[in-house]
């Protein structure tokens, strides 16, 4: 089975097709009258980014432009060797090969935007609200969060709740995600736990509700496209961060620049970007992609191409365990014998075991496994693959969950596609 590959163009056809929108949607620049329009700060600090330093000339430079040092295919603004699913909005993802460092560079976070990004963005004025059911409703600066809380930098895997889509069949709607809709940067910022406990969490709160900057693809004003939320106690574990910086940088615009929620091991659909406002409330949340069938699977084993009722559908909480490989890449050719590594990560729980077969399926060898560098890391394994003779082979990985839950090799088809954890496979030839 492979995915759809109809729905796939690179950045460079999506400038080529419509420069304006594109050029709106990667550097906020709308066009004037003599073709040119003004980048502004973030456009031009985006721009500056990719090629390395700034740019003299900025002013000259006609509307749809890709900077011609970073044209090369399947290349998305800021970002380096990604896919590209969909341009309105921006969905790309990472191969898994490019996902090989344990901790993975902006450039090859993936993006998946539900509208379209804000493009006044200025982190020296950006406010944060957290109201609802709290004690002290509060409206905090990015500068308010860095002095009135601690500050901290942790390891976080983020996984969109339908990669892997591209693999269900019957097929379902939506991003055809193959594998690499996940990514685990290291972000900084405060504790959300922090955060809420200042703003003094009433005992009603069942809920939080997350409200980002972005805005429908209607153009709606004031329609949102995506708001999500965790259940209270979720929200106050130890490891969910508002985030502003991304390895060490200010956060990428596509990323949720300049602040945003990282919420690992639940469908990072809750990492709200562009993030504005934190409200309590004393119900689930209701807003859009958290109701109906979005983020959310039957409450029972259905069969291939079943109808399910809206009201069997339940919120998918944390992430099912998983692997990928991500040296050697698919199709490579490599030597008899030959190191084969990845990653692992179970959700809000660890992996405890990672097997490697390289007989489809028949034998199995165990690979070093790391622990976690702090809670809600993917965890890095390696192993050695040995071939006694020259020919095709594949090389399979499967984990294995503290609670002693395996990643299958077929999974459960569910109407939206989520959750695909069936083990990654990886075809190489050995000489
Ligand atoms: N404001 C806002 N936040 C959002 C989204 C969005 O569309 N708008 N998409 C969500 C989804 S579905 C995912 S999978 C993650 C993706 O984060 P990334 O684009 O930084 O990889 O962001 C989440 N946060
Ligand atoms: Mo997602």
């Amino acid at each position: 089975m492979s995915p759809k590959d109809d729905s796939k163009h690179d950045v460079y056809s999506f400038f080529a097709d419509d420069p304006e929108t594109a050029d709106k949607e990667f550097f906020g620049r709308v066009a004037n009258s003599d073709r040119r329009g003004f980048l502004k700060r973030t456009g031009l600090a985006t721009m500056a980014a990719m090629v390395g330093t700034s740019i003299p000339f900025h002013r000259n430079i006609p509307i749809g432009f890709v900077p011609a040092a970073v044209a090369a295919d399947n290349v998305l603004v800021g970002k380096d060797g990604l896919t590209l699913l969909n341009d309105r909005p921006v969905n790309a993802e990472t191969p898994p090969e490019l996902l090989d460092e344990a901790i993975t560079p902006t450039s090859r976070h993936f993006v998946r935007n539900n509208g379209i990004p804000p493009t006044e963005v200025d982190p020296a004025t950006w406010e944060l609200t957290i109201d609802g059911f709290v004690d002290n409703p509060m409206t905090l600066t990015i500068a308010d969060l860095r002095s009135q809380f601690e500050v901290v930098t942790m390891a976080l895997t983020l996984e969109c709740g339908g990669n892997g889509r591209g693999f269900f069949n019957p097929p379902a709607k939506g991003n055809q995600w193959t594998y690499g809709a996940v990514a685990c940067s290291e972000w900084t910022g405060v504790r959300l736990k922090d955060v809420l406990e200042k703003a003094g969490v009433q005992s009603n709160v069942v809920y939080t509700a997350h409200t980002g900057a972005d805005t429908h693809l209607s153009g709606k004003e004031g329609k949102l496209s995506l708001s999500r939320g965790v259940p209270i106690e979720k929200a106050m574990t130890d490891n969910i961060l508002i985030a502003f910086e991304m390895n060490g940088a200010p956060l990428h615009p596509m990323n949720g620049a300049p602040l945003r929620l990282v919420v690992p091991g639940w469908p990072a659909s809750t990492a709200q970007k562009w993030l504005k406002r934190i409200q309590l409330r004393d119900v689930v949340h209701d807003g859009p992609k958290m109701t109906g069938t979005a983020y959310r699977v039957p409450n029972r084993k259905v069969s291939a191409g079943e109808e399910v009722a809206t009201e069997d559908f339940v919120i998918i909480e944390r992430m099912p365990v998983k692997s990928l490989v991500t040296f050697p890449a698919n199709n490579a050719s490599i030597g008899l014998e030959s190191e084969v590594r990845g990653h692992a990560w179970a959700g809000d729980r660890t992996v405890t075991k990672l097997e490697v077969s390289l007989d489809f399926g028949a034998t199995w060898q165990t690979a070093e496994l790391d622990a976690p560098v702090n809670s809600g890391a993917w965890q890095n394994w390696r192993t050695t693959a040995k071939f006694a003779k020259v020919g095709y082979y594949e090389i399979w990985a499967r984990a294995t969950d503290s609670d002693g839950v395996m990643q299958p090799f077929a999974i459960d088809w569910n109407p939206k596609g989520y959750l695909n954890n069936t083990m990654h496979r990886v075809g190489v030839r050995a000489s």
